[in-house]
């Protein structure tokens, strides 16, 4: 747990001080709504599917602000996706880890995504419970 939380103070110390734009994206139903209002409120709120998007400023801890585009995941909503790949600095890219029958679909739609131009990136990490299947999807990186 140490060494996670230090390996999470290293990747974010560079935004401290900044205004960080993060693309949440994630299949439809996989808490980002949920997620975004967790940290801007300190609490559960009850969501709907979101069509469209979602737009919060959250500070997680003081002198780190994100902006963070929340982008509703439903199949026919996620080829809008790619209009939201430019002037980002991040992507938080959710997966339920409690629906396996899932994690397929998670790995394909995360697969296109790098596989776009603007996204060719490989710097990124994954939180812990996720690992092992997004080291197997992303095997390049
Ligand atoms: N038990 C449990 N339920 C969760 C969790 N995260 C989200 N949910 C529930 O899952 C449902 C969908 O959550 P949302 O946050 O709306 O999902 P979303 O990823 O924003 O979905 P779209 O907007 O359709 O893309 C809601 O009923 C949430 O209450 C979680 O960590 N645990
Ligand atoms: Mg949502």
């Amino acid at each position: 747990m140490g060494s996670f939380l230090s390996t999470a103070h290293e990747a974010l110390k560079s935004f401290y001080g900044l205004e960080t734009r993060i693309l949440m994206l994630g299949l439809d139903a996989a808490g980002k709504t949920t997620i975004v209002y967790k940290l801007k409120l300190s609490e559960t709120v009850s969501t709907i599917p979101t069509i469209g998007f979602n737009v919060e400023t959250l500070e997680p801890v003081k002198g780190l602000t994100f902006t963070v585009w929340d982008v509703g995941g439903q199949a026919t909503l996620r080829v809008l996706w790619k209009h939201y790949f430019t002037n980002i600095e991040g992507l938080l890219f959710v997966v339920d880890s409690a629906d396996p029958k899932r994690f397929e679909e998670s790995r394909l739609e995360l697969e296109a995504i790098f596989e776009t131009e603007e996204m060719r990136v490989c710097r990124w990490w994954s939180w812990p419970t996720s690992r092992t299947f997004l080291e197997q999807s992303v095997p390049q990186c």
